[in-house]
């Protein structure tokens, strides 16, 4: 008895380390250690066995059988950890993994942090707000008075008679003032709403408005911002232009145009032949702003722009309808 177990043993350990894929443990396992393994066959025969024989070999068939454990365990290792696991299921843990598709910002994520990025870099503060906005804020505060004709432009989304979804961000700007004093300057980025739909508009889309306030603040100022911002937005010697308009909020109000990115200039479908593209609006804030926000008008003055992220991310990538961006096409998203 006690020599079967050893050449049972020894045979076992031969085996063992002969195995060189992990499919073949499972195998070895149930040769020697199943429930109807040659080792359990073996441990079986002990009630044959005299009763003064019986301990000694009892303890030794059970210590063989814990180190052929043992061994299988280490031997389950070498072959990496749930190998022999994954062998037992069918799996091959040698072919290659599955890649991960990498990700991208979208297109208009990408335009939204250029834009901050270049207007943090001119030391503007960055403030961000709520979606869902007051009448005040929205239109009060900015000059625009229930019944306005700017109201009907606007195509607001109302909540309720009080609450609206902000259709421009200087809701942001209007809280800023109201909690500190000059000089400030500051953008606010962020998703807007008018209920318009079309192939240049979508009823969200993103906007940054900025503004500076100071003694002193003059137009000069404004153009010198914003034609830097141009610079670094686009190619550094684009022509730019500022065309007179109006704003209930601001006082004088321009509309400001580049040189056609497309034509050059020399007039295409994108220009409309005028070889000009509007990008933003500015002006120099209205005196009655500063007066909603307790700011004397006679010490302080101030300039405030707003522009579309998705209209500048068209001009820039050559798009020419906004509601690619929303389809969510990665045939789409995956170009920028
Ligand atoms: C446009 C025009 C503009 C502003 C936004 C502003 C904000 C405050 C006071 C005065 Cl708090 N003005 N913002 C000023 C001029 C133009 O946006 O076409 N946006 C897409």
């Amino acid at each position: 008895m006690e020599e079967d177990l050893r050449r049972l043993h020894s045979e076992a350990h031969e085996a063992l380390a002969a195995i060189r894929a992990p499919q073949d443990l499972e195998p070895f396992r149930v040769k020697y250690l199943g429930r109807k393994g040659r080792f359990t066959l073996l441990m079986r025969q002990l009630g044959q066995v005299s009763a003064e024989e019986r301990p000694r070999l009892g303890k030794l068939a059970n210590d063989l059988k814990v180190a052929l454990d043992e061994a299988l365990v280490l031997k389950e290792a070498e072959f990496g950890a749930g190998a022999a696991k994954a062998a037992r299921a069918g799996e091959d843990l040698t072919l290659p993994g599955r890649r991960q598709p990498f990700g991208r910002l979208h297109p208009v994520t990408q335009v939204m942090n250029e834009v901050c990025a270049i207007f943090e870099g001119l030391g503007f503060a960055v403030a961000e707000g709520p979606d869902v906005e007051t009448d005040f804020y929205n239109f009060e505060a900015l000059n625009i008075p229930p019944h306005h004709p700017a109201r009907a432009m606007h195509d607001t989304f109302y909540v309720n008679d009080t609450l609206l979804l902000r259709t421009h961000t200087s809701p942001m700007q209007v809280r800023t003032m109201q909690r500190e004093r000059p000089p400030l300057r500051m953008i606010a980025p962020g998703k807007v709403y008018r209920c318009d739909s079309d192939i240049t508009h979508t009823p969200m889309f993103h906007q940054v408005e900025g503004f500076l306030v100071d003694r002193k603040v003059s137009f000069a100022d404004l153009k010198g911002v914003l034609a830097l911002f141009i610079g670094k937005m686009f190619d550094p010697k684009t022509a730019i232009r500022f065309r007179p308009s109006f704003f209930p909020f601001t006082e004088p109000s321009a509309e400001v145009d580049i040189g056609c990115v497309i034509c050059g200039g020399s007039g295409c479908r994108v220009c409309k032949h005028t070889g000009w593209l509007e990008i933003l609006g500015a002006g120099m804030i209205d005196p009655e702003v500063f007066k909603k926000v307790g700011y004397d008008p006679e010490e302080y003055t101030g300039f405030a722009f707003g522009l579309g992220i998705e209209r500048i991310a068209m001009l820039k990538f050559g798009i020419t309808d906004i509601r690619l961006f929303y389809e969510n096409d990665l045939r789409f998203l995956a170009q920028f």
